[in-house]
């Protein structure tokens, strides 16, 4: 698929430290470890509806993940995908009455300009369902052929299940225990009651076509594709095994990332599909997670239509750890707005306190597992010095500016 517009990114100056981040597999914060390219894969959208700000949260993270990476002299090859086959999408076409395919391409072109408006670097890969069709009944076939997978003995609907026990490994990726693991496997999209499955954990890797459903053909039968198998088939295929980066929402911890890894672990002999797994908070309103079921949603293609700056949204997103749950608030945006402009004043005087020590503070804050708050909060103390006329540093608000530019992905105007 075409992806998006790359954004200018300004080069700064020096180094600095190696960057850390928490693994939910292992529980901590350690160290991210890449070659000279740094690989990652992030789970993309469900095009059914337009991006909101739980969205566009988790993709600004990862856009802050690889902005670090750049500025630690990597390569970084990101892979994206689109789950433009699925019920949801499905659904809505039918109750508004579009073809499916033309929903799907409709609200991928506006997550599109979303991201484009907020500056995200967009994927080098951004990969398509329907376009992967080819890779996901390759690996089906052989999940099929080594018996991580079977057949579900139902001779109108031939479904393929995938094994969970096909690798001794399955559950490292979550570390939930068999109830929590079935309590979101019912949540998130599994089947457990499916008659003729062998373990009511087992994923769906092809559903058998049914009437009025799309499908394409295979050596196991017309049919589409599972979940998990998608963003298995398209990660391994262009960032082999291991990687360096699996992200996603919270939400995708299990089942999707769990087994995503189990599906590419049983396909390649792997014992862990990514090297770390990093999950984003959930962003909520009015006391809730922000959820296209729960219909509380604040899109960010209304706020730009309101001409609500973009900087604005961005920097509102990163306000907070993105690994907290949290609300976005009343005065979220205003209180962004009123940050940046004074970070927009303050780079615009002709003078102020020399920018290195204030650099080198926020690459350590984000080196920290992304500490963006301390790093913003390094950025108002600086703004600070300024305004109040402090520092005789004439270059210093363009290094600031250019400094909130590579790696928060905010542009001051300097
Ligand atoms: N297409 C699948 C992934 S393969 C999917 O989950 N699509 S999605 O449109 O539902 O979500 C896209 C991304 O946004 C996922 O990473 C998801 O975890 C994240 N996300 C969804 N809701 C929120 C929220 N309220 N706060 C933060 N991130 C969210
Ligand atoms: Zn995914």
């Amino acid at each position: 698929m075409q992806s998006w517009p790359t954004p200018a990114i300004p080069t700064l100056p020096g180094r600095g430290p190696q960057l850390r981040l928490h693994d939910t597999s292992d529980a901590q914060v350690r160290p991210v470890t890449p070659g000279q390219t740094a690989t990652m894969y992030v789970c993309g959208i469900t095009p059914y509806d337009a991006t909101h700000l739980g969205h566009a949260a988790t993709y600004v993270t990862f856009d802050l993940i690889n902005r670090v990476l750049r500025d630690l002299g990597h390569d970084v090859h990101y892979v994206q995908n689109v789950t433009d086959v699925d019920d949801p999408l499905f659904e809505r076409a039918e109750r508004d009455g579009v073809d499916w395919r033309d929903l799907g391409a409709r609200e991928t072109q506006l997550f599109r300009d979303d991201m484009t408006a907020l500056r995200v670097l967009p994927p080098r890969d951004y990969v398509g369902a329907v376009e992967s069709i080819g890779e996901v009944t390759d690996a089906v076939g052989r999940l099929l052929a080594s018996g991580a997978a079977y057949v579900v003995d139902d001779p109108q609907h031939p479904d393929v299940y995938f094994r969970t026990d096909a690798t001794t490994q399955f559950g490292y990726e979550s570390n939930y225990d068999r109830a929590t693991m079935a309590e979101f496997f019912a949540e998130r999209g599994g089947d457990p009651q499916r008659v003729g499955k062998r373990d009511p954990l087992d994923a769906l890797l092809w559903r058998a076509q049914r009437p009025g459903e799309p499908s394409w053909p295979s050596d196991q039968g017309p049919g589409r594709p599972g979940w998990h198998i998608e963003c298995a088939a398209i990660a391994v295929n262009r960032l082999g095994v291991p990687f360096d980066i699996q992200g996603g929402g919270s939400d995708l911890i299990f089942p999707h990332h769990e087994f995503s890894a189990a599906h590419a672990e049983a396909l390649t002999g792997a014992r862990r599909l990514a090297r770390h797994y990093v999950h984003t908070g959930m962003v909520g309103l009015d006391g809730e997670k922000m959820s296209k079921s729960r219909g509380n949603l604040v899109f960010v293609s209304r706020l730009l239509a309101d001409d609500v700056d973009p900087a604005a949204i961005r920097l509102a997103l990163i306000a907070d750890h993105y690994r907290s749950d949290r609300m976005w608030g009343d005065d979220s945006l205003s209180v962004a707005g009123a940050r940046l402009d004074r970070w927009r004043a303050a780079v615009a005087r002709a003078n102020g306190p020399a920018a290195q020590d204030t650099i080198a503070r926020v690459r350590q804050h984000l080196a920290d597992d992304l500490d963006t708050a301390k790093a913003i909060t390094a950025i108002d103390a600086w703004a600070g010095d300024a305004i109040g006329g402090l520092g005789s540093s004439p270059d210093a608000g363009r290094d600031i500016a250019v400094c909130v530019d590579a790696l928060l992905g905010i542009e001051l105007g300097r």
